[in-house]
C-alpha cells in the first residue's frame, strides 16, 4: 500500500473552527494524492452514534466508538481527521489508547467561550443562552484546555487562511508514507 494510515484529531469547543480545518485540510491532502476521510458530528452522531446524547457518559462512548472506528481506518491505510469536541484530558487518553500515540496526531484547535458564542456559527450558543441545551460544552458541560498536545491552532488570534497553513505545515510531512 502507498499510504500509512493516520489519525489526526482535532479538539476544541463548538464554534472553534475544527470542523473548519478538518475539511480544508481534508482539500490539501486529497490535492497531494492522499486518501483522507473526515469524521465528525454530521456523519457521526446522525449514524454510529446517534442515541448518544451529551452526558459525560454517552461522551465517553461517543470517544471511545470513534477512536474503535478511527483505528481501523488507519489500519486500512487512510487518513482521518476526526473532528470532535473531546473535552477532557480522560477522553483525549482514552482515543491516544486506542489508536497508539505512532498513528496519531493531536491538534488543539483553541478559541474562547465567549469567541465562539460570539462567532455563533449554527445559532447553538443562542439556543444555549435561552436554555434549550443540556449539557452545553462550557457551560453546564466542562471543557478542559489540552495540557499536551501536538499543536495547537490558535483560531481566536489568525485568520482562516493562517490556521489551516499551519495545520498543513504540520501535517503534512507527518502524513508522508
Ligand atoms: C456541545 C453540542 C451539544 C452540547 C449539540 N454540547 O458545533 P457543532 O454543534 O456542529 O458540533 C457540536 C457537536 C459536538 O459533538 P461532539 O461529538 O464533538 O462532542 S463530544 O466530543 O463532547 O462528544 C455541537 C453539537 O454537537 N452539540 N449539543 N450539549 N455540543
Amino acid at each position: 500500500l502507498g499510504q500509512k494510515g493516520k489519525v489526526v484529531w482535532l479538539c476544541g469547543l463548538s464554534g472553534s473552527g475544527k470542523s473548519t480545518l478538518a475539511i480544508a485540510l481534508e482539500k490539501s491532502l486529497h490535492q497531494s494524492g492522499k486518501h483522507v476521510y473526515v469524521l465528525d458530528g454530521d456523519n457521526i452522531r446522525t449514524g454510529l452514534n446517534a442515541g448518544l446524547g451529551f452526558s459525560d457518559e454517552d461522551r465517553r462512548e461517543n470517544i471511545r466508538r470513534i477512536a474503535e472506528v478511527s483505528k481501523l481506518f488507519a489500519d486500512a491505510g487512510m487518513i482521518t481527521l476526526n473532528s470532535f469536541i473531546t473535552p477532557s484530558e480522560e477522553l483525549r487518553s482514552l482515543a491516544r489508547e486506542i489508536i497508539g500515540k505512532d498513528n496519531l496526531i493531536e491538534v488543539y484547535v483553541k478559541a474562547s467561550f465567549e469567541t465562539c458564542k460570539q462567532r455563533d456559527v449554527k445559532g447553538l450558543y443562542a439556543k444555549m443562552e435561552k436554555g434549550l441545551v443540556p449539557n452545553f460544552t462550557g457551560k453546564d458541560s466542562g471543557f478542559e484546555e489540552p495540557k499536551v498536545t501536538d499543536l495547537v491552532i490558535d483560531t481566536e488570534a489568525q485568520s482562516v487562511e493562517e490556521s489551516l497553513q499551519a495545520l498543513v505545515d504540520f501535517v503534512a510531512p507527518r502524513v508522508e508514507r
